[in-house]
């Protein structure tokens, strides 16, 4: 249905110049104005901001309703801000300090800027996926009745056409053809130029149908109203315009009027005499650069015509570089304007000299009052969910019982036995894995709490009574939702679930599974995950070379790594069913927790005998990173130090060597990422306040200075060699640096030297003179 245009269409033209001016002011206030101590280039993208101006003015002054969620082109940052400074919601002072320290980001930031983001975008194509499971989290809220129906939103993606070409965007829009998604608008700003260069020609008719043919419904906006009537009169121009390739449509951008003249005389010739007869070379270059993206009338009733919930890719044909003089240049990506370009972009655009930060200035007479009156409803239209936290109660969870478990197979149980004492946590975890489910231990809760659908889905097994463990039927109150194997879309759907208490103020407990070495796979959404804060538990099984037959494809060596050196995410290792028990808790506490993080559990297949515990004095240390197994004596010349599933050769070779090495202490490391993390804490923390020694020091100052390290990992030996570092004690690293290959454990640990007779062999190493 057309809701009828009642926006004041000459305050949205307004608006879109007030933002293509301010973005570029603020771009070039912070490259050519501000003081640059260290010479570096500053940057922004000026040509990328005012491709998409138009658009965001009407989306943001006309379209937005107060649930909608948008993620806005990393590049078209300095857009957003320039919006939020017209609302009231940017200080200049922000917008002053541009990429400086403090400031206005560069891309968009959930954390960092101070201006309301919903989704932080800069790794391109991530931001875009991202709200297609938020809007599955929408869904899922609402069929679970968290959320009221007459509160969802929109959600939005503002992609640049370039961006087109990551490929997570289409394992995306294939998993949410899957759960029918619904109530998503992308909107390609399709200015036909990518950082390099103009983008590829062939493509443009494919992604209609790749979109199209993932249930989406695609609107292209390719002529503004002017150039449409003009063209309309003019078939043959028409032709010849619509068939123009898009690097000559840039250059023609570029070089305007004049070149359009001569082009059409050529290529045209007598059909469009009369056409150009009609248009003196401004007018021509004016008439080209109506495009759809440009113009207002049409930006407003398309966004007024995709009312429906049907997932929506509007595609917007702009230039890159709209209104500034390196327009369609295929060279403007990160161009910026000099001071001479400027002071005519202000002349043209009525700002005088000095007042180039006023809010409207050039605005006169009757226009400012319309265009206050549509800031004043932009401003109300606008709703900002408070964040939720600490609203939920982590109960303990208890250790499953078992002399002999794998972390894998426990936390099977943990979550099994949470399902059935129920209570607040257990209703809200909301359980994903990348069609890893069963081989995870994730099957007995989902037999338990089912899958997530829209729709009723049968287990067709079930019902014809064919005998399995697994049940597998979905409904509108299941938990899970279970995705294809991309591990993109993990870490998209962690990351949108994890933020549910931001996007719309209900804490979710999210889990996700999927092998250790895939995490690879999908790194970078990780990363984009934690970047933005989005909290989670991901667990990763099985792990390392004890995995065994499996073999090396399905090994995992580097996570450990990966997770040191990964921003908020906690990496935790369990030897032992109680420790993971502990460790879950925790987690499920930390995501809770406005100060909290993501944890990253990795597990183990390999079923191992569970230590006794005297007492619960483990549990602290084991929650910070690490604690004494077996404690060493003050006198010990060594300590094994040892991380999960490779405890039980550990405790063997500890049995075997403490009569030869008297005090030989056994340090059971949980968390390396803790550790390491605590260590530099605490230096830094000796220079601005007291000095208190890390979890790690004061571990290893149970040992002399001169004591030996024989650290063992079934991962890369550098995730624990570093402890030599903290006290100067000497280390004896073990570990697995080659791809792995197939075989029994004993013959892995054997030939990986991760046995009893490679800790031998270490220990005496360390202990050999100098
Ligand atoms: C994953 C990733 N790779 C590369 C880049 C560097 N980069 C930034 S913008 C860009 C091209 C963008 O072109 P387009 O999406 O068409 O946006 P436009 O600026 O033309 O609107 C590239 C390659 C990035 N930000 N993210
Ligand atoms: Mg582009």
């Amino acid at each position: 249905m057309l809701k009828p245009v009642t926006t004041d269409i000459e305050a949205l033209k307004i608006l879109d110049e007030r933002l293509r001016w301010l973005s570029a002011w603020t771009i070039h206030h912070a490259n050519h104005v501000r003081a640059n101590a260290d010479g570096l280039k500053v940057g922004g993208h000026q040509a990328s901001s005012a491709s998409m101006s138009a658009i965001m003015a009407a989306l943001y002054f006309h379209a937005l309703g107060p649930n909608d969620r948008v993620a806005v082109k990393p590049h078209a940052g300095p857009v957003l801000h320039a919006i939020h400074y017209l609302l009231g919601t940017q200080s200049r002072e922000a917008l002053e300090n541009f990429r400086g320290f403090g400031g206005a980001q560069s891309y968009p930031s959930r954390t960092k800027d101070s201006i309301p983001v919903d989704f932080s975008t800069g790794s391109v194509g991530l931001g875009v996926a991202i709200t297609l499971f938020a809007s599955l989290v929408q869904d899922y809220l609402t069929a679970h009745g968290w959320m009221d129906e007459k509160d969802r939103g929109r959600f939005i993606a503002l992609i640049g056409d370039a961006e087109l070409d990551e490929g997570n965007i289409y394992e995306a829009i294939i998993e949410g053809y899957k759960h029918d998604v619904r109530n998503l608008w992308w909107i390609v700003d399709y200015n036909r130029q990518s950082l390099d260069a103009t983008s590829a020609d062939r493509m443009f008719e494919r992604f209609d149908e790749i979109f199209r043919s993932c249930g989406w419904r695609v609107v292209e906006l390719r002529y503004g109203k002017r150039l449409r009537a003009a063209l309309d009169k003019y078939p043959k121009l028409k032709s010849w315009f619509d068939a123009l390739p898009n690097a000559d449509l840039s250059a023609l951008h570029y070089q305007s009027g004049a070149a359009w003249r001569s082009r059409i005389e050529a290529d045209v010739g007598k059909s469009a005499a009369t056409f150009l007869k009609e248009h003196d070379d401004a007018a021509l270059a004016s008439l080209f650069t109506d495009l759809g993206g440009h113009c207002m009338e049409t930006l407003v009733e398309a966004f007024d015509a995709a009312q429906d919930d049907v997932p929506t890719l509007l595609i917007a044909w702009t230039i890159k570089g709209f209104g500034l003089p390196f327009a369609g240049h295929k060279d403007n990506h990160a161009g910026l304007m000099n001071p001479t370009q400027m002071a005519a972009l202000r002349d043209a655009m009525n700002v005088r000299e000095g007042h180039e930060w006023e809010l409207l200035e050039g605005v006169g007479g009757n226009a400012r009052t319309g265009v206050e009156a549509l800031l004043d409803r932009s401003r109300n239209a606008r709703e900002k969910r408070a964040r939720s936290f600490g609203a939920v109660t982590v109960p303990t969870i208890p250790t499953p019982g078992g002399e002999e478990q794998s972390t894998q197979a426990a936390f099977g149980r943990i979550l099994l036995d949470l399902s059935k004492a129920g209570g607040d946590l257990a209703d809200r975890i909301l359980t994903t894995s990348p069609d890893v489910t069963v081989s995870t231990n994730l099957g007995a809760w989902v037999n338990q709490r089912g899958l997530f659908r829209r729709s009723e889905m049968p287990d067709v097994f079930a019902k014809a009574k064919i005998a399995s463990a697994q049940k597998w039927s979905g409904g509108n109150t299941g938990q899970h939702i279970e995705l294809g194997i991309a591990e993109s879309n993990l870490f998209l759907m962690l990351a949108a679930a994890g933020l549910s208490g931001d996007l719309f103020g209900e804490r979710l407990f999210p889990i996700g599974t999927l092998y250790d070495p895939f995490i690879a796979r999908g790194l970078d959404s990780l990363n984009y995950a934690c970047y933005q804060d989005a909290r989670f538990l991901l667990v990763a099984t099985p792990s390392g070379i004890t995995l065994g037959p499996e073999g090396g494809a399905h090994q995992s060596i580097n996570p450990p790594l990966i997770a040191l050196g990964q921003p908020g995410l906690r990496h935790y290792e369990p030897a032992y069913a109680d420790e993971l028990a502990a460790m879950m808790e925790e987690a499920f506490r930390l995501i809770d927790d406005p100060h909290g993080e993501s944890t990253y559990l990795r597990l183990s297949t390999r079923s191992i005998e569970q230590v006794e515990r005297p007492d619960d004095s483990w549990r602290e240390g084991a929650l910070k990173g690490g604690y004494w197994l077996r404690a060493p004596d003050l006198n010990a010349e060594a300590a094994i130090v040892a991380m999960g599933a490779v405890m039980p050769e550990a405790l063997a070779a500890w049995e075997e060597l403490r009569e030869d090495i008297p005090g030989l202490g056994l340090l059971s490391v949980t968390s390396p990422d803790l550790l390491h993390r605590g260590w530099t804490a605490a230096q830094a923390a000796r220079w601005q306040d007291e000095r208190k020694p890390s979890h790690i020091e004061q571990l290893l100052s149970a040992l002399p200075p001169s004591a030996g390290l024989v650290t063992m990992a079934d991962a890369a030996p550098a995730s624990l060699s570093w402890l030599g570092g903290v006290l100067g004690q000497r280390v004896a690293p073990l570990g697995v640096e080659k791809f792995g290959q197939t075989g029994s454990l004993a013959d892995l640990y054997a030939a990986y030297r991760l046995d009893g007779s490679a800790i031998t062999e270490a220990v005496a190493e360390l202990l050999l003179p100098a």
